[in-house]
């Protein structure tokens, strides 16, 4: 049975919109032009770490950073929410049901108007709206009280009432469009984590009447740098550390030192403890200078997981970093292509990784677009791949999904796959209107994906064998590029026409039902 449910969305502004060209991605949307080179000077410094805090799962203490087994599971023990983009250090935790039956749209954001701003590509000016890749927003408790948080293409974080969509606190503005999802503190410090084209990586205190931000990593803050200076990727924090991949092509690790002042207000002394380029040589001779970094990192065991846009899959042994030793490269692995999707980890630490098709070269045409790896097997880590380019500048932009026995997995061209885990043969497959680039939503039997004619759709996959079965259909309109976020009886989710949705069944009564 389907349901389609319309909703009325300002068609003066949807036309607007379509004139200025704006109502659907652009493939530019998430690689941008490399930036003039500056100089820099700033060398990183190393600390001392002197705590760690043990992570509380009902299972044995894990001797380590990231438990493998916490795969698919929620991130924090302290604080109750979808904390980051993909919930959790593997990037495998899609949120908490129930899935709404029949979703209505319950309230919209801003009230008046739309979330759009001027940002540069290439030298030239355009108009960005609404949230876009990865723009998935995060949804949590603080101070008993339910939050919704998120940054967007008009160059600010907002912080919302989840029930109602009124503010919490006044928009945090920032130097120029959000494209990545921000991250909430996993510990319960009232922080929140976002980086933006601004150049910047923003530590921002939520604790008082408005949003202050407490600190920043520049760009140009290491060297050498190559490429770029926005920060897309969404940043993981474990004890205390805060590790994050940049535009800059650099791997960042951060003591952030959190902490309360005399009167109760949050604190951070942060401190560049490590970074790295994400490149080498090879890479380099092999696809040039374009190795930006725009995923968000992943770590299970000691190993913190990335890739960059010259294709290159790469693991950091972080095994000894409270101790002040520094990371290495332990695992080395080339796509061909680029790859801005996440990596994702399954509970055998198994990586898999979605990869685009624009150098068109004959590596990306070996390895596939698709691709199952065994970090473990480091001279022959290929598991199984899959080939998906219908055409140059095609393959892989959402980050896949792991869910039951299958990978779930959307391409450019809106085709979405069911994949058997241990074997990469196709379950099912089906197709929407593309571009999708956002990453597959599961949360109790239910896949929550949108496509780019603006309507969100709920197929039930339970049965992994069998084709999904749409159970329901929501129009949004404009182009929904941007990850939703199912909490509780609630899906959130911004689309390229301006606004953000929160959508939930109308029988809803209170937000902690
Ligand atoms: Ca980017
Ligand atoms: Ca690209
Ligand atoms: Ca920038
Ligand atoms: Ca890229």
């Amino acid at each position: 049975m389907t349901w389609a449910i319309r909703v009325a969305v300002g068609l003066g502004l949807t036309a607007a919109l379509v004139v200025l060209g704006i109502a659907r991605p652009e493939h530019t949307a998430v690689d941008d032009a490399a930036a003039p080179a500056a100089p820099t000077s700033v060398v990183a410094t190393v600390v001392q770490a002197t705590t760690s805090v043990a992570p509380t799962t009902t299972r044995p203490p894990y001797e380590g950073w990231v438990d493998p087994l916490s795969s698919g599971e929620p991130w924090s023990s302290t604080v109750d929410g979808l904390l980051t983009f993909r919930g959790n250090p593997t990037r495998s935790y899609y949120g908490r049901g129930p899935v709404p039956a029949n979703p209505v749209v319950q309230w919209s954001f801003p009230d008046d108007g739309s979330l759009c701003s001027f940002s540069s590509v290439g030298g030239e000016s355009i108009q960005w709206c609404g949230t876009g890749w990865t723009g998935q927003p995060t949804v949590y408790e603080q101070d008993g009280e339910r939050w919704v948080t998120f940054g967007s293409y008009d160059a600010a974080v907002h912080f919302l009432d989840a029930e109602t969509g009124d503010r919490r606190l006044p928009d945090f503005p920032v130097g120029d469009i959000i494209k990545g999802t921000v991250t909430i503190d996993p510990d319960g410090f009232p922080l929140v984590y976002s980086g933006s084209r601004d150049n910047f990586f923003h530590i921002i205190a939520t604790d008082r009447d408005a949003p202050v931000e407490l600190w920043s990593l520049a760009a140009d803050a290491v060297s050498p740098t190559m490429w770029n200076n926005d920060w897309d990727g969404s940043a993981m924090i474990l004890d205390d550390y805060l590790f994050e991949g940049g535009e800059n092509s650099q791997f960042h690790i951060v003591k952030l030192n959190r902490g309360y002042d005399a009167d109760g207000l949050v604190t951070v002394d942060p401190q560049l403890v490590f970074n790295a380029p994400g490149w080498d040589t090879e890479l380099t001779n092999a696809v040039g200078s374009n190795v930006s970094i725009e995923n968000s990192v992943a770590i299970s065991g000691n190993t913190v997981y990335f890739a960059n846009s010259g294709g290159l899959v790469q693991g950091w042994d972080i095994t000894g970093l409270d101790e002040g030793i520094d990371p290495e490269r332990v695992f080395r692995f080339w796509t061909g292509d680029d790859v801005d999707a996440s990596i994702v980890i399954d509970e055998e630490g198994m990586l898999y990784v979605g990869v685009e098709y624009e150098r068109a070269n004959s590596r990306s045409q070996e390895v596939g677009q698709i691709i199952k790896l065994d970090p473990s097997n480091v001279d022959d880590p290929l598991v199984w791949k899959r080939d998906e380019r219908p055409y140059v500048d095609s393959g892989v932009w959402g980050t896949p999904a792991l869910y039951k026995d299958i990978l779930i997995v959307d391409t450019d061209e809106g085709r979405v796959l069911g994949l058997d885990r241990m074997t990469g043969e196709e379950r099912w497959n089906m197709k929407l209107q593309g571009p999708t680039w956002q990453s597959p939503v599961v949360v109790d039997d239910v896949l929550v994906l949108g496509d780019c004619d603006g309507v969100l759709h709920g197929f039930d996959v339970a049965d992994t064998t069998a084709q999904p079965i749409e159970i329901w259909s929501v129009t949004l309109g404009g182009c929904i590029e941007s990850t939703p976020a199912v909490w509780d009886g609630w899906i959130y989710v911004g689309t390229r026409a301006g606004k953000f949705y929160a959508l939930a069944d109308d029988s809803i009564d209170t937000i902690s039902g």
